[in-house]
């Protein structure tokens, strides 16, 4: 071979070689998360009842996401705004969180405490108790909210729902952890909002007599009087409130966050009001992110036994009858669209469903796709500890146990970062 022939051959080699490389890198990496084996097998040998095999996973079909009532193909976003999301809207408070009732009540904000030197002076805190009253009766969200000193302007925020005590989410940061790690959230130019879901709603089944349920319903329960999680949501929206009062915030970034029945409220706060930029959903599992078609871990059956009030009645009849529900979980997180929506997992939480929960998130791409076409996901789940996003998307398996931690904090802030062009 000349020497010319075989410096064309080599160059060509290269050339397929770089060609291909990034292929290969991700046919290694790009394995995508699986569920460990142990902890599929630990898990079944304690909930014989329950299904951790893929392999056992019920062959589904969703509902069409972009196909009306009456059967008209969704074209475009306009479409979409206008028929499609409120029908979609209407079954989900119909057949799954309930209705918010229609009495008035009125609305007052007390700033109870504010301390500018707050976090040895990197952050100011202000207590304020959101006052709801109705007829008389009153019932009182405490919202804390740190805001970083010195932005020199308005600030995003993360407004979490704390569903544990309040030491996990302590505003006099005597107790420090890392469900609310508010000092870092700080550090990254976000202020730390959160309030107690306790506040509105009790987390126990009273027939519905305390909490906001107790202030404002009236009459007989109907089967789509909302449950409590609905009432947790409303929650979310009466802090949004306030924060849209707040000089300091900018109302146009406020993500709404919670972990499992604080997710599930999250992801519905985010469908109901649209005043949140942003949703995220840790590890919400079942009645949040993960698809019920799955009937992976637990189940719309399983949860409604053991939660009687988060949902509406009208939910009870979709257990072990998933395949008839109008719905999947796949059409909340559409819901939220065009704004963003993260979904978080961990590798040995199965009995939310980290599969169930990105194949939600990859199946409500075509309402992000319907704003901003470059939106795309892979089928294929991401490998664990790497997070991946697309437009307003985006979804972490985190490695450990059912929590909120540092790690995700981290990533979800990134995303946040990203949909909020900071
Ligand atoms: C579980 C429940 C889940 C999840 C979790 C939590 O017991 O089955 O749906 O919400 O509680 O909130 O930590």
């Amino acid at each position: 071979m000349s020497k010319k022939r075989s410096t064309t051959a080599f160059i060509c080699m290269i050339s397929l070689f770089l060609f291909f490389l990034p292929a290969f890198i991700l046919s290694q990496t790009g394995q995508g998360w699986q569920a460990p084996p142990d902890v599929v097998e630990r898990l079944t040998k304690n909930q014989p009842q329950c299904n951790y095999y893929e392999e056992k996973v019920p062959v589904y079909k969703l509902p069409e996401l972009l196909v009306t009532l009456d059967g008209k193909k969704i074209e475009n976003s306009d479409e979409w705004a206008r028929i499609r999301r409120p029908e979609i809207l209407e079954l989900f408070r119909g057949n799954v969180y309930g209705r918010v009732p229609e009495t008035p009540y009125n609305t007052t904000f007390r700033i109870v405490n504010k301390n500018m030197n707050a976090m040895e002076g990197a952050a100011t805190l202000k207590e304020v108790d959101i006052v709801i009253s109705s007829e008389g009766k009153s019932l009182t969200i405490r919202l804390s909210l740190f805001v970083p000193n010195n932005a020199g302007k308005k600030v995003p925020a993360f407004l979490s729902i704390n569903n544990r005590g309040v030491e996990q989410a302590d505003p006099s940061r005597t107790v420090k952890n890392e469900f609310w790690p508010a000092e870092e959230i700080v550090s990254r130019g976000y202020a730390a909002a959160v309030f107690q879901n306790s506040d509105v709603d009790p987390d126990n089944f009273d027939d519905f007599k305390n909490g906001i349920h107790g202030l404002l319903d009236r009459g007989e329960r109907k089967g789509d009087s909302w449950g409590t999680i609905a009432a947790w949501a409303w929650g979310a929206s009466r802090c949004m409130d306030y924060l849209v009062t707040d000089g300091d915030i900018d109302a146009g970034k406020v993500a709404v966050l919670g972990h499992s029945r604080g997710g599930k409220t999250a992801l519905w706060a985010a469908a109901e009001d649209k005043r949140f930029a942003m949703a995220v959903s840790n590890e919400s599992g079942c009645g949040g992110a993960a698809l019920a078609r799955r009937k992976f871990g637990e189940t719309i059956e399983t949860i409604n036994r053991a939660f009687p009030h988060w949902f509406c009645r009208n939910y009870i009849q979709w257990g072990n009858n998933e395949d008839a529900m109008p719905v999947d979980m796949h059409m909340l997180l559409a819901l939220i669209a065009p704004r963003a929506v993260y979904v978080t997992s961990a590798s040995e939480d199965l009995w939310a469903d980290p599969r169930g929960s990105y194949l939600s998130l990859y199946h409500s791409i075509p309402a992000f796709r319907l704003y901003d076409r470059n939106t795309a996901l892979s089928e294929q789940m991401p490998p664990l500890n790497s997070p991946v996003s697309s437009g307003n998307t985006g979804y972490h398996v985190r490695d450990g146990v059912h929590n909120l931690l540092v790690k995700d904090w981290t990533w979800i802030m990134d995303m946040a970062d990203k949909a909020f062009n900071r």
